[in-house]
C-alpha cells in the first residue's frame, strides 16, 4: 500500500502558504491540500499544530512542519525530492538572500501590516493621523526591503541570479500584497526591476497553479484538475 500523501493545511491568500504551495509544486511533490477557514480552523489541524497558523504540512510519517520556510526547505532539498538539481534551495542560501528573507518576514511584514491596516494599530483614529501612519509605514517598507531588492536585481532577473530560487518565491507574495494596497502609487516608484520581477512572478504558470481555488474544509489532491 502506498504511504499517504503529505497533507498541507493552507489558505489561498496567505503569503506564507503561497510560498509553501509553490515550493511543493516546483519540487513536483504530489500532496493533498485542505483550504481552511481562518475563523473556524479544523480541529485535526489544531490537534497536530496548536499554534493555529497556516501553512502546516503533515508528512507521510506523521511528522509535522508548521513553519512555511521549513516546508519550503523540505520540499526543495533532498528530503522532499532527493535532489536540488535546479538550485532552488541552494540559490537562496547566500548571505544577501538570507538577510532579505529575514527582513521580509520581520520588519517588512511589520510595516506592511501597518500600511495595509493603519487603523488596526492606531491610538489616534482621526483621518489625518491614519494617513500619516500609512505614509510612514509604506516609506519604511520601501527603504528597508524594496530598495534593497532593486539593488539585488541589478544585472540579474532573479534573486537566484539567472535562475529563480526559494528567495524569489519566498518574498514576492509579500511584495504583491504591498503593491496591491495602491497599485497606481506602486507603479510610480523608481523601482523598475522590482516591478518587472513582480510582474514576472504574477504572470507565471507557477503562481497560477498555486492560486487555484479549493473548496473550504475538504481534502483535495493538489494540483487538482481545475
Ligand atoms: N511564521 C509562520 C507565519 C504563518 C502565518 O502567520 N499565517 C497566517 C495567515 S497569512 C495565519 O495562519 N494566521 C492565523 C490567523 O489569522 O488566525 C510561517 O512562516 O508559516
Amino acid at each position: 500500500m502506498e504511504p499517504p500523501r503529505p497533507l498541507l493545511y493552507t489558505y489561498r491568500r496567505c503569503p506564507y502558504a503561497m510560498r509553501a504551495r509553490m515550493a511543493l509544486l516546483v519540487a513536483g511533490i504530489a500532496f493533498d491540500a485542505q483550504e481552511i477557514v481562518l475563523r473556524d480552523k479544523p480541529a485535526e489541524m489544531l490537534a497536530v499544530s496548536p499554534k493555529g497558523t497556516v501553512p502546516v504540512l503533515v508528512l507521510s510519517d506523521r511528522r509535522v512542519l508548521e513553519q512555511s520556510w521549513d516546508i519550503v526547505e523540505w520540499a526543495l532539498t533532498h528530503e522532499g525530492t532527493g535532489t536540488d538539481a535546479q538550485g532552488w534551495w541552494s540559490g537562496a542560501q547566500t548571505q544577501e538572500n538570507l538577510d532579505l528573507l529575514r527582513c521580509n518576514d520581520g520588519d517588512f511584514k511589520h510595516h506592511l501590516d501597518r500600511y495595509k491596516y493603519p487603523e488596526r494599530f492606531a491610538d489616534d483614529t482621526t483621518s489625518a493621523a491614519i494617513a500619516d501612519k500609512r505614509a510612514f509605514h509604506r516609506e519604511q517598507a520601501v527603504s528597508m526591503l524594496l530598495e534593497r531588492l532593486e539593488r539585488c536585481l541589478a544585472g540579474c532577473e532573479f534573486l537566484g541570479g539567472a535562475q529563480p530560487c526559494a528567495a524569489d518565491i519566498g518574498i514576492f507574495p509579500f511584495v504583491r500584497q504591498f503593491a496591491a494596497v495602491d497599485p497606481v502609487w506602486f507603479g510610480t516608484l523608481p523601482l523598475g526591476r522590482v516591478q518587472a520581477w513582480l510582474t514576472h512572478w504574477l504572470q507565471s504558470p507557477l503562481f497560477e497553479a498555486c492560486m487555484q481555488r479549493l473548496p473550504s474544509n475538504a481534502v483535495v489532491q493538489y494540483p487538482g484538475s481545475g
